[in-house]
């Protein structure tokens, strides 16, 4: 029985209608990072920042998982084994597929936190500077998701993960960041078979053993078949 880890990205979700990053079309071709997803960003123009979280968290409440989603939901409830699933995206669409557990380690549209007391909640459908922490009453509230240099989330357990498995999927990512895009090596280095599912060769491709090329809602139920034995 494999112990699986599965790292997913934007490229899930595409096809849900939530966007990329990267990429024509993507978020970041016609906004700027160094304005939305950084702390020195939000530090210039906290109103901006807030402006373009509650956008995203408005669109991210209004679309559906695909096939993708479900098929990775369906792998975790079947699977006799521990499979330990990673997500890069901030939207909530492996919950909604059913996922039991999902590791959110860049944070989630839906959630906000207070930055004076580190107290998580539901963030609102609107936020603005001055959101006031409901636990601490300061008016420090944040979207909580991770920025560039910020430390991702759940660290310890993700490298915990990546040193005893013997599978490991990295899906519709690009592999352009960190500390993300070094999984695959370290699951390399544990042993395990590796493999990227994605649109096209990511920017790490070659450090996979096999590779699977093609629409996630296509590619990735059918390697989930292939791991169930279908
Ligand atoms: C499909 C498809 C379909 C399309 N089917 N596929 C120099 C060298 C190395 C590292 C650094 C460096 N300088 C700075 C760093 C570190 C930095 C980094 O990596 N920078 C790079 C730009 C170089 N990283 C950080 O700062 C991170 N923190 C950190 O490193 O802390 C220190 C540390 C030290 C030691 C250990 C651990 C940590 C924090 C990174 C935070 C990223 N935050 C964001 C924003 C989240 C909030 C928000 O949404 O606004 O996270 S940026 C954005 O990129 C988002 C994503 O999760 C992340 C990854 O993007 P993803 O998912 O790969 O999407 P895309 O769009 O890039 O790719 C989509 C893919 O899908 C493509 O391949 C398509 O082909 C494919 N696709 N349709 C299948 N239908």
């Amino acid at each position: 029985m494999d112990r699986i880890v599965i790292l997913t990205g934007a490229g899930i979700s595409a096809e849900s209608g939530m966007g990329t990053y990267r990429g024509p079309g993507g978020l970041w071709d016609s906004m700027r990072i160094a304005d939305l997803a950084t702390p020195e960003g939000y530090a210039r123009d906290p109103a901006r920042v807030h402006e373009f979280y509650n956008m995203r968290r408005q669109r991210s409440a209004t679309v559906a998982p695909n096939a993708a989603h479900e098929a990775i939901a369906r792998l975790q409830r079947d699977y006799g084994g521990k499979v330990t699933l990673i997500t890069q995206n901030v939207d909530g669409l492996h919950e909604a597929a059913g996922s039991p557990s999902v590791i959110h380690m860049h944070g989630r549209l839906a959630g906000a936190l207070c930055t004076a007391c580190d107290h998580r909640w539901d963030a609102p459908d609107e936020m603005s500077p001055g959101h006031p922490c409901p636990a601490c009453a300061a008016p420090e509230a944040r979207p909580d998701v991770v920025w560039f240099g910020e430390m991702p989330y759940h660290m310890e357990e993700i490298t915990a993960a990546l040193a005893r498995c013997t599978l490991f999927a990295a899906i519709g990512t690009s592999g352009q960041v960190y500390p993300a895009a070094g999984f695959v090596q370290e699951a390399f280095r544990a042993g395990a078979h590796t493999v990227e599912i994605n649109l096209e060769p990511s920017a790490v491709v070659s450090d996979f053993a096999e590779t699977r090329f093609g629409r996630a809602t296509q590619t990735v139920p059918a390697w989930v078949d292939d791991v169930l034995g279908r």
